[in-house]
């Protein structure tokens, strides 16, 4: 047996593969295809643990779909647009490219050398103006769409990153990327209109059901954040607190059935009408130290239950539209001007964040809701007005119960979704002082950024035309790489960048010196992977329509929000744009687990305890790290780092090695004859076709690990085989059976030690990839003899051996001959078989 000698075999097989493009798409339409991808990376240096693990996932799936007969295509690429790029040119004085560039080269010698099965012709970098003016092109179409638009409003700025950030990348209230706290500035920036999407990306969650796991699905619905209810009108009242004025004071609330409980009104510190309200009064003072303390604190932050809530009174009152009571105003920090309408009916009785602001300011707390076992319930139940204005409860009623004090909706059901929700809606419509409507948590996405390193977003200002588009034929805006980072030049202050002139009038106009968000870029480089050259368009509906949707996506679970949701919606803005046939980019997603450290803590540079990939490849190889990596743990669970899990992979692969050279001996490719095997051969011929069998299914799965076992379970019944039968009596058609199985079916996961043993063991033609997944025999997994329990009176008393077909009444004759002695003298009154397992009779 030859020495297995990881590197050399790697090296050298990776050198054949590339010289004859063995990874190129096959673009065989007459084959079934399969997209599998893996999320592609960030180039910030070299790949990590979560990276190779995340490949090797993809690379096994991949590979074992090619063998099962489908036309594959299995890409990568780099997500290489992104501040710490520019970041780091800052700091050495030199160009975010040079940097990207250079580590990118690293990652993809990494890639190499781990052996994934990337078609490389297709590779590109987002940062290529072969592949950003596409994504010009796109926010061009999407301008003409109308899912384009500038506005002036309080937007999240980050002062560690120094630019603006989206709603999804304020993450518990700090940015996603550096951790800083946002602060809210009023700028003009531009937004995709995703909004208009609400509705459908978030019943197109159904459509994923089973196929993306449910947290995801959960998070995305959480995020759009549906809510139905009623937007009702009040009106402000003049100073003296009574007389109606003419302004209307809208609110959106999920609780119409707890009008009759509201106690105050709420506006958010930012309301104009609040700073209006109290222009020049007693409580501006209050009103302006609130606000300004309000901004210091994301909106995460403030609507924190647990959070203490602020408020100050404005002197003022607004009158309830169904009784006429008038209720004071009051601002509070835990109402957002971005949400509903921006106004809040306060009902301490039913809302625990009105209940907590009233206790603390001692307003009145109404008691209009409550449970049929409550005394109120009795003292109230036929009472409409109101006349018990407070009660001193210790929390709000959340639940749903019956309606007290509430006019004529009295004794009705309240609650989320109640009768006495639709009963009031339907009143204060036909009374014209409300509606039904529909809110959404998801906000439009802001995609400008006032950084140098991203997509330059292709339009121009022109003080006559206002905002107007580069036309197409002069895209890609390039991004120049003559700024002095280092000086700290910008975009916006680099006039060769900047100066151009109005492609409508012609006069000196300002080229928009912002660039587009780095998800841009990411939310359709699946597209461009399916037709990567095309010089016409981002890609052709041809190719879209033959690969998409990537049947299997493989990522961490950090996108569950950012990068799925705005893929979702680039793609349903694509196929309105005709260019794609589908709704959902990506058919199924794996989420994969964390690789953490053997402590069990996240790797990461600052705690020192990164295991980088070439620790394990060099010694062991490229082969033994992903055996590893599939082998410890479900590809979706986490895992801590082990060196004995990974020593211990690397002995069953030199094991494996030693057993396919040993079966090779004397082997011979032919059709088992299963009838003419001895013992030792009809066990194992069983065993192989067991657990072939559990190790296809399991890899259809992408239960990788429990697929390896079943191979360990071939190979140790192999070994057993060539340990106990000498040379001549091995059957050579089962030893070549067995060794061919034990080879196609690690190719997936080990595929240079496969390739090796295919070509020089087992003496193949072509390579291991082309292979065909080996089939199996379910009846001859089956053991044809099986040995079984015989109890008297359910002790045990004995075994017998019978066909594993034989009926229960020849099982049940079998266990009275074996335990004949036994029941000598005794008379049978039952005999109760149990199949496979054991025959109890029962006998006195
Ligand atoms: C009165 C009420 C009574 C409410 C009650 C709840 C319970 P979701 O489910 O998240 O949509 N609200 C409305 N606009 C708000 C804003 N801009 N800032 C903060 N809170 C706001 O929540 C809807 C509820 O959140 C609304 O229903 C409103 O309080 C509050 F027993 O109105 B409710
Ligand atoms: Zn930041």
């Amino acid at each position: 047996v030859p020495a297995y000698d990881a590197e050399e075999i790697e090296t050298r097989w990776q050198a054949a593969w590339d010289a004859e493009e063995l990874y190129k798409t096959e673009e065989s339409p007459e084959k079934p295809k399969k997209y599998v991808l893996e999320m592609f990376p960030y180039p910030s240096g070299d790949l990590h643990m979560g990276h190779a693990r995340n490949y090797t996932i993809g690379d096994a799936m991949a590979r074992q779909a090619r063998m099962r007969g489908f036309d594959v295509l299995h890409p990568m690429g780099y997500d290489a647009f992104g501040l710490p790029a520019e970041n780091a040119a800052i700091k050495h004085n030199t160009q975010a490219s040079v940097w990207t560039h250079q580590n990118i080269a690293q990652a993809t010698k990494t890639m190499r050398r781990m052996g994934f099965s990337y078609d490389y012709d297709r590779m590109f970098n987002t940062c290529d103006p072969e592949y950003y003016k596409w994504g010009q092109w796109i926010f061009l179409k999407m301008w003409e769409k109308g899912l384009v638009y500038r506005d002036n409003s309080p937007v999240n700025w980050c002062p560690g990153c120094q630019t603006v950030l989206a709603n999804e990348q304020v993450v518990d209230g700090k940015c996603w990327r550096c951790g800083s706290v946002p602060e809210k500035r009023a700028l003009s920036q531009w937004y995709f209109k995703i909004t208009d999407y609400a509705q459908e990306l978030l019943d197109d969650l159904k459509k994923l059901e089973g196929k993306w796991p449910e947290r995801v699905r959960a998070m995305q619905a959480n995020w759009i954040g549906r809510s139905e209810g009623a937007e009702i009108d009040f009106t402000l009242a003049d100073v003296d607190g009574v007389t109606p004025t003419d302004t209307k004071i809208t609110v959106f609330t999920t609780r119409p059935d707890t009008l009759f409980g509201v106690s105050f009104f709420l506006l958010p510190p930012e309301s104009p009408l609040a700073a209006e309200l109290v222009a020049g009064t007693e409580h501006e003072a209050a009103f302006l130290e609130l606000k300004a303390a309000a901004e210091k604190v994301s909106s995460v932050d403030r609507q924190g239950s647990e959070r203490e809530k602020h408020g100050v009174f404005t002197g003022r009152y607004v009158i309830n539209p169904v009784n006429g009571r008038p209720a004071p105003i009051w601002v509070a920090d835990y109402v957002l001007m971005d949400y509903g309408t921006g106004a809040v009916m306060g009902v301490p009785c039913g809302d625990q964040r009105d209940f907590d602001f009233a206790k603390k300011y001692g307003l009145e707390i109404a008691p209009i809701i409550c449970e049929k076992d409550d005394p109120l319930y009795e003292q109230l139940k036929d009472q409409r007005e109101l006349v018990v204005t407070s009660v001193d409860w210790d929390h709000a009623m959340e639940a749903e119960g019956y309606l007290v004090q509430s006019g004529r909706f009295t004794g009705m059901k309240g609650g989320k979704h109640s009768e006495a929700v639709d009963a009031i809606i339907e009143w204060l419509g036909q009374q014209g002082l409300g509606r039904k409507t529909v809110q959404f948590r998801l906000r439009d996405w802001l995609i400008s950024r006032q950084r140098y390193w991203g997509n330059p977003i292709p339009m121009i200002h022109c003080d006559d035309c206002g905002d107007v588009p580069v036309p197409y034929e002069d895209l890609p805006v390039t991004l120049p790489d003559t700024l002095d980072l280092g000086a700290g030049e910008t975009l916006a202050a680099y006039a060769p960048f900047y100066e151009t002139t109005c492609p409508k009038c012609g006069k000196p106009a300002k080229r928009i010196t912002d660039t587009m968000d780095t998800f841009t870029c990411s939310s359709w480089y699946y597209l461009r992977y399916c037709d990567p050259h095309n010089e016409e368009l981002p890609f052709s509906r041809e190719a879209v329509d033959r690969w998409m949707p990537v049947d299997n996506y493989i990522g961490g679970i950090e996108h569950a929000i950012l990068h799925l949701l705005y893929s979702r919606f680039f793609t349903k803005v694509l196929r309105d744009l005709g260019m794609i046939g589908i709704d959902e980019p990506f058919e199924n997603l794996l989420c994969q687990g964390m690789v953490k450290d053997a402590n069990g803590d996240t790797m990461s540079k600052s705690k020192g305890n990164v295991v980088p990939p070439s620790s394990v490849i060099e010694p062991y190889g490229a082969d033994t790290m992903r055996l590893a990596i599939l082998f410890i743990a479900p590809p979706e669970k986490d895992f801590n780092w082990d060196e004995e899990a990974v020593a211990g992979a690397n002995r069953f692969i030199k094991r494996a090695w030693r057993v396919v050279w040993l079966l090779s001996q004397g082997a011979a490719a032919g059709t088992v004859g299963a009838g003419t095997l001895d013992a030792a051969g009809k066990e194992l011929w069983r065993t192989l076709n067991g657990m072939g069998i559990k190790c296809t299914t399991d890899f259809d799965r992408g239960q990788f690990n429990t697929a390896i076992s079943a191979v360990m379970e071939i190979t140790n019944a192999a070994s057993k085989y060539v340990n106990d039968v000498t040379l001549e009596q091995r059957d050579p058609a089962l030893c070549f059976a067995v060794a061919h199985a034990i080879v196609t079916m690690l190719a997936p996961i080990c595929p240079h030690w496969a390739e090796e043993l295919w070509h020089k063991a087992l003496a193949q033609e072509g390579s291991v990839y082309n292979a065909a997944w080996p089939e199996f025999d379910a009846a001859a997994a089956k053991a044809d003899e099986v040995e079984i329990a015989v109890q008297i009176k359910g002790k045990v008393r004995g075994r017998v051996t019978v066909a594993a077909d034989a009926t229960d009444d020849e099982v049940a004759e079998a266990a009275k001959v074996a335990v004949a002695e036994q029941l000598a003298g005794k008379e049978i009154k039952k005999v109760i078989v149990i199949k496979g397992r054991l025959v109890n009779i029962v006998a006195i």
